[in-house]
């Protein structure tokens, strides 16, 4: 079965079909960009993003809008993840963590599918701290400063992809995709 996903960002691409390839699934990417809007929510940014990516093509695809979420930061980046990667990188963001004592953060990840009549999202999040300074060579955008609270104190950077997936927030939420896309939404998707 195979899917378009709406997304500029290939190394999501690459995490979700290895998720979803226990399921039968396959991911290609949309011919039309995500269109993003500006929110605090990142249901409100997928949803919309998936909305219009359905009206433009007209057949079965997702969505996805994720961020970190840093707790002494009040949540910053969040919704703002790509953004704020672009401009100040881990980096910035281990400087704005100095002197602070709470580290933890979480990583989440929405879903949404867009099937016509059926529109359905669904939620991934994995919970971790910021480490003291980048570590490992694998992933992308802030994987070298999230410690997973499940990788006993290794980044997402210093693991392999299947293992980042077992545990992270894009493979939770791909997996409950994967697993509805296998009992109700199987109807509705390409073949
Ligand atoms: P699309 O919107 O085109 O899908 P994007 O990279 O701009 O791609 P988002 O708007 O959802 O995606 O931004 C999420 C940002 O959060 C992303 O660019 C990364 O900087 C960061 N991020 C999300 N998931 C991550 C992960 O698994 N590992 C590291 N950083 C992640």
């Amino acid at each position: 079965m195979e899917l378009y996903f709406a997304t500029g960002n290939p190394h999501k691409l690459a995490e979700a079909n290895l998720i979803l390839k226990k399921f039968g699934v396959t991911l290609k990417p949309a011919p039309s960009p995500k269109i993003e809007i500006q929110s605090d929510s990142l249901e409100e940014i997928a949803q919309y993003a998936a909305r219009a990516a359905y009206s433009s093509l007209r057949c079965p695809l997702v969505v996805e809008d994720s961020g970190l979420f840093i707790e002494s930061l009040n949540g910053f980046p969040g919704p703002y993840s790509s953004y704020v990667y672009k401009t100040i990188g881990c980096g910035g963001i281990l400087r704005l963590m100095e002197g602070r004592c709470n580290r933890e953060a979480s990583f989440k990840c929405v879903v949404f599918y867009a099937g016509g009549e059926v529109m359905c999202s669904f939620v991934g999040i994995a919970k971790g701290s910021i480490a003291e300074e980048p570590r490992g060579s694998g992933g992308f955008g802030f994987d070298p400063i999230f410690m997973s609270e499940d990788l006993n104190g290794k980044t997402f950077s210093e693991t392999d992809p299947s293992e980042k997936s077992a545990v992270s927030h894009r493979g939770r939420a791909f997996r409950a995709l994967g697993e509805w896309l296998s009992d109700s939404g199987r109807e509705h998707t390409l073949k």
